[in-house]
């Protein structure tokens, strides 16, 4: 089995090592299995690129694909999971940079990819829990997930969330590398195209700390972006209209890097 860990970067490099080095021990914790990394940084001015440079997995299990500029979290996965597919892993991993996710949770996610489509790492299932989260994010995360779920008539309880494995066929099965959104609406974009298909989703507990170290990029813009898509969804499958415009077109990307 191989299986690629996506890292969407923009401005991690005080976060990356401590992701690194627990990525590295969460290798080992899945015998028989390929587990490489692929940093997508939107070439952070930090130097986050160079910090991949300077990992001693470079050019081994961590890859770096260098984009020309800041473009959005969707953008970023969507360049990242095409590089994926093309490299023929058989699992694909999204996670964020910055310590929110917890890696040692990967062997038991992966251990449930095969029996199901995609395996959402979840806040909000019995077990999953959110630590160090500053009441107001609390809120807009909740609300964001009430709203999507209510909307879009969803059974995900945690819709927004960016730590995801999937089978790499029901990537592209659910049509992601299509998907429009740029900022976080792409995770409920991508939630509620795998239940409208169908696909097995399933959700386990995880507990999500917040950072820690550098900053977060969740802005108003992008809580405006995902709460206007979910609502344009609805109208467009209320008109009957479900169908998407591919959206890769805009999407900037320089290539992959290996030693
Ligand atoms: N390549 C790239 N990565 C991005 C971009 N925006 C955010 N990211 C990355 O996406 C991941 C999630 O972003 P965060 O800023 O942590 O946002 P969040 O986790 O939704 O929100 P917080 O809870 O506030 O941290 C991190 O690894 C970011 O570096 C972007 O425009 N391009
Ligand atoms: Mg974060």
């Amino acid at each position: 089995m191989r299986c690629v860990i996506v890292v969407p970067t923009y401005n991690e490099a005080d976060t990356l090592p401590a992701l690194l080095d627990r990525l590295r021990s969460v290798r080992s914790a899945v015998p028989g299995a390929e587990v490489d990394l692929l940093v997508v940084d939107d070439s952070s001015p930090d130097g986050t690129g160079d910090v991949v440079r300077a990992d001693p997995g470079f050019g081994d299990w961590v890859t770096l694909l260098t984009r020309t500029a800041k473009d959005g979290l969707g953008a970023a996965y969507r360049a990242g999971f095409a590089a994926a597919v093309r490299g023929g892993y058989d699992i694909v991993v999204q996670m964020d940079a910055d310590g929110s996710h917890p890696a040692e949770a990967l062997p038991a996610m992966l251990a449930l990819v095969g029996a199901y489509d995609v395996v959402v790492g979840s806040r909000y299932v019995r077990g999953g829990a959110t630590e160090n989260w500053p009441r107001r994010r609390r809120a807009l995360s909740w609300g964001a997930n009430l709203y999507a779920r209510r909307l879009l008539g969803l059974r995900t309880r945690d819709t927004t969330s960016g730590f995801r494995a999937w089978r790499a066929e029901a990537l592209t099965g659910a049509g992601v590398l299509q998907t429009l959104s740029h900022g976080y609406g792409f995770q409920v974009e991508n939630t509620w195209a795998c239940e409208r298909l169908g696909l097995r989703v399933v959700e386990h507990p995880i507990t999500f700390t917040e950072r820690t170290a550098g900053a977060s990029k969740m802005s108003g813009g992008v809580a405006r972006e995902a709460a206007r898509l979910v609502l344009e969804w609805r109208i467009r499958e209320l008109l009957g209209r479900t169908s998407r415009a591919p959206a890769t077109s805009g999407d900037r990307l320089q290539g992959a890097e290996r030693r």
